[in-house]
């Protein structure tokens, strides 16, 4: 059920005892200053004596009454904890804070904490109170958890004191049948708490900035799929300065499940954070994740147990969607992992994998191959935190080798003898995907019947060897290869087609592709207008070419005298020498303005024609846009720009005979679609408000063959309606740079249409390439040419208008062209032509604003 729909703003319950807690602990840990009046006008009498004197005896005055203040900084302290309480069975009462039962527990776990702080002196000295927070059934279905916070009121100099004591009340790894701090408490018989495993620790300082205007906590119960949203989602962005919680629990022996269908908060994790906690309490050693601005991992999280906490934190206004996630619970006996895994070839997986494993959990798989077999594993996929140095916290352990952190596909483990055994393990904190693993038998003297076997272990299709790709990841499949004709010979022995070479782009790997260009001499820079400079004279801040491009493709980023075509302009005007510096992640010019309006070009984070490609994921091309006439159907495709402007081709937006394609009202654009004819609750329709076709626009030779369309109204973005980044007229796409298409066009020349969205990776071809390939002087430097020159793979009908994608070097997608035009489809020697953006900036700057 949506409980925005339904009418209650966020939750069903909105508990009491927050507020209430709030009331008895207000917003800690800020400094209060508390001054002692009549002591600090003696002092100032004493100065007023002294004042006559020397300007010294004021200031020592000023240094006494600066000591004297110090002395009484006061602040408060919370401490967050949880408590096991073992002689207890849980009630259903202990989910409502309002019931007697819930009411008499909580004070005999105050009085317990006071008991067990009396022991410490320090503690003891500090001690306010403590609140009660929520309840929930211990681990293993035994007795019950308390979740509190503790008030502290401390001297400034003191709070590290307080921190080591608090510390000191946690054993380092108790047991479980010995007793925590504090033990059997005996009150009264009847009263006694059989406490285990206090667990305090200092609150998170940003969930307690004084500037946290509205601090509320909801409680749901997971038995019944659900949604929760931040306040105002969708149709508002979500509030400043709150601290909002939402406890969720599910029946006993069940997990919390928590999917998030779209989560945008601001890109700072300082100010607007969510985090998510395998407790009802937000303490540290049970964080499963924190997540801010646009996250583009799995966002499914599972509890440990039968809770899971949400906290969302926000700072000053601002104007991003917030999120909306799904709730479900899970039994905890589904999805038991590991076991024995025979046969000669297999998979296996974390559990929940794409999901987020739970936290606290141990697997062990054992592999069994025949007697004379060896075993080989390899891991697809594999996301395990970033402890990547001692694989202390979550690992998996095959054949006594510990991997964590990330891998490349390309990994493999091979066994030295019939069995293997994979333990994974994940620690109380932070959680990750995971990762999936395919197993193969083999027999040591052949490891890969009837295919190439890599130096990494790995066995590729033997058509896949000497094709100028890395397949093997380590590229053994390319070394000391027989080249074709139209295929060249590198120092290193791989083969690289031809057109590849003096491309700019190192495609040997050892450069022999980019060395005797003819050109200039080694040592020597090649300046875009082919004069020669020294090499040493490139990035030194000077033009030596006299066309900037020496002080164009630079590292560092040095404020240039001269601006150029190939220098990027920041907004004061001034030019730097760094390449393609735009979104790239660092602040290069001195404004900042190379980072503004950077909230492109990224894809979301979950999953999970064009003729010679495949289909594409769910939201892998969030900026693909399908623009449908009205009665007909899809005909084109667009970029989307900003939540209100697309771009696409001004071929498609021709007048057509009958057919007035130039008009708005003709069109109807569908944003988040992937399946054409299937709209799904990521779908977003939009009619037109306006079209701006290049004025320029040539219908017999294709020059300019750009145009822009104004929705009617905004869109809310989300993980599959999300922006492409527009790169500066600056912008370099070298030769050689691997480049994406897509569409719903068709799949071959004079073929049918795409039903799902497909993507194919083709290449930036070489200008003057692509000049003696085409006939007749048809392409223009406001034009880009991009394929697979041996054909197979291209743009096609349907397909004009849509993006071809460059991915840059900080991850950013950005648009390098329109599809246009081409001669056929997929052709031989027949590269796909597009516009080219970065001859179009302004343009598109003066037409949409973005
Ligand atoms: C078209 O007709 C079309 N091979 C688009 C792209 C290409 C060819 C034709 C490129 O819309």
């Amino acid at each position: 059920m949506d409980l925005l729909d339904s009418g209650q703003k966020f939750s069903p319950r909105q508990d009491q005892d927050w507020d209430a807690g709030l009331q008895f602990l207000p917003v800690s840990d800020t400094k209060r200053l508390e001054k002692k009046p009549g002591r600090r006008r003696a002092l100032w009498i004493g100065a007023g004596l002294l004042l006559a004197a020397a300007g010294v005896a004021l200031l020592s005055g000023l240094l006494v009454w600066h000591f004297h203040l110090r002395r009484d900084v006061r602040v408060q302290k919370l401490y967050i904890g949880v408590m096991g309480i073992n002689n207890q069975p849980f009630l259903p009462d202990y989910e409502e804070p309002s019931s007697p039962k819930f009411t008499h527990l909580a004070s005999l776990v105050s009085r317990q904490l006071k008991l067990i702080y009396s022991k410490n002196s320090v503690l003891a000295k500090h001690f306010k109170g403590s609140v009660v927070q929520a309840f929930s059934e211990g681990e293993d279905g035994g007795g019950v958890v308390a979740y509190y916070q503790s008030e502290f009121d401390v001297h400034v100099l003191q709070q590290g004191a307080l921190d080591d004591a608090i510390q000191s009340l946690e054993p380092e790894r108790s047991p479980p049948e010995s007793p925590g701090p504090g033990g059997r408490m005996l009150l009264r018989p009847t009263d006694a708490l059989d406490v285990s495993n206090v667990v305090s620790r200092a609150i998170d300082p940003r969930m307690t900035r004084t500037s946290l205007m509205v601090k509320k906590s909801f409680s749901l119960h997971v038995s019944t799929p659900g949604v929760l949203r931040s306040p105002g989602f969708p149709d508002s962005s979500y509030p400043p300065n709150v601290y909002l919680q939402w406890r969720l629990r599910a029946d006993p022996g069940h997990r919390v499940r928590l999917d998030f269908h779209t989560l945008i908060l601001e890109d700072d994790c300082q100010k607007d954070f969510i985090q998510i906690y395998d407790s009802l309490a937000p303490i540290q050693k049970r964080v499963l994740t924190e997540q801010c601005g646009y996250p583009h991992e799995s966002l499914a999280f599972l509890s440990s147990g039968n809770v899971l906490l949400l906290v969302l934190v926000t700072s000053e206004e601002k104007n991003f969607p917030g999120f909306r996630a799904n709730y479900s619970q899970i039994s905890a006996a589904q999805q038991k992992c590991g076991g024995t895994l025979t046969g000669d070839r297999g998979s296996f997986s974390s559990p929940f994998f794409p999901s987020n494993y739970p936290p606290d959990i141990s697997c062990v798989w054992t592999i069994e191959a025949t007697k004379e077999k060896f075993v080989k594993v390899q891991f697809q996929k594999f996301f395990l935190g970033n402890d990547s140095s001692r694989c202390s916290r979550d690992y998996v352990d095959v054949n006594d080798q510990r991997l964590c952190g990330r891998k490349p596909k390309s990994s493999v483990v091979t066994s030295r003898s019939n069995m293997m055994t994979i333990t994974f393990h994940s620690d109380s904190s932070y959680v990750d995907q995971g990762f999936t693993a395919e197993y193969e038998t083999f027999v040591p003297t052949n490891p890969c019947p009837g295919r190439f076997q890599c130096s990494n272990n790995l066995c590729i299709n033997q058509t896949l060897q000497c094709d100028g790709w890395n397949d093997c990841g380590d590229s053994s499949d390319e070394d000391n290869c027989q080249c074709e004709a139209a295929q060249m010979k590198c120092r290193n022995g791989r083969c690289k087609p031809k057109f590849w070479r003096c491309d700019g782009t190192d495609d040997c790997g050892d450069n022999t592709d980019e060395e005797d260009c003819g050109k200039c001499k080694a040592g020597e820079f090649s300046c875009r207008n082919r004069r020669c400079v020294p090499e040493a004279l490139t990035c030194d801040g000077k033009d030596d070419c006299s066309d900037g491009s020496d002080e164009s493709r630079c590292e560092k980023s040095l404020v240039l005298q001269l601006c150029s075509e190939f220098t990027f302009r920041c907004r004061t005007g001034r030019c730097i020498s760094k390449l393609n510096p735009e979104c790239d992640g660092e602040p290069d010019c001195e404004d900042g303005s190379d980072e503004d309006q950077c909230e492109c070009g990224t894809r979301p984070y979950r999953s999970s024609r064009i003729v010679g490609g495949v289909s594409s994921r769910q939201g892998e091309w969030p900026w693909q846009v399908s623009l449908h006439v009205r009665g007909t159907g899809h005909v084109c495709g667009a970029s989307l720009l900003s939540n209100r402007w697309l771009l696409t081709a001004a071929h498609c937006v021709q007048d057509n005979g009958p057919n007035s394609y130039s008009q708005a009202d003709q069109w109807e654009v569908l944003l988040g679609l992937h399946v054409q004819s299937q709209t799904s609750e990521w779908t977003v329709r939009r009619r037109v408000k306006r079209i701006v076709a290049h004025a320029a626009y040539n219908t017999a030779t294709y020059e300019n063959d750009i145009a822009a369309m104004e929705l009617d109204a905004n869109v809310t973005l989300n993980q599959n309606i999300w922006p492409i980044c527009l790169p500066a007229a600056s912008h370099d796409f070298p030769a050689g740079r691997e480049a994406w298409i897509t569409g719903w066009g068709a799949t071959r020349e004079g073929g049918l249409a795409a039903t799902i969205l497909q993507k194919a990776e083709v290449r930036i071809i070489n200008s003057t390439v692509c000049k003696s390939l085409m006939e007749d002087d048809v392409i223009t430097d406001r034009m880009l040419c991009a394929g697979v020159l041996k054909g197979g793979v291209d743009a096609c009908q349907g397909d004009s208008g849509g993006p071809l994608s460059v991915t840059g070097s900080s991850g950013r997608v950005f648009l390098a062209g329109v599809v246009s035009w081409g001669d056929g489809c997929a052709r031989r020697n027949k590269p796909g032509i597009y516009t080219r953006i970065t001859k179009f900036r302004r343009w598109i700057k003066e037409t949409t604003g973005v």
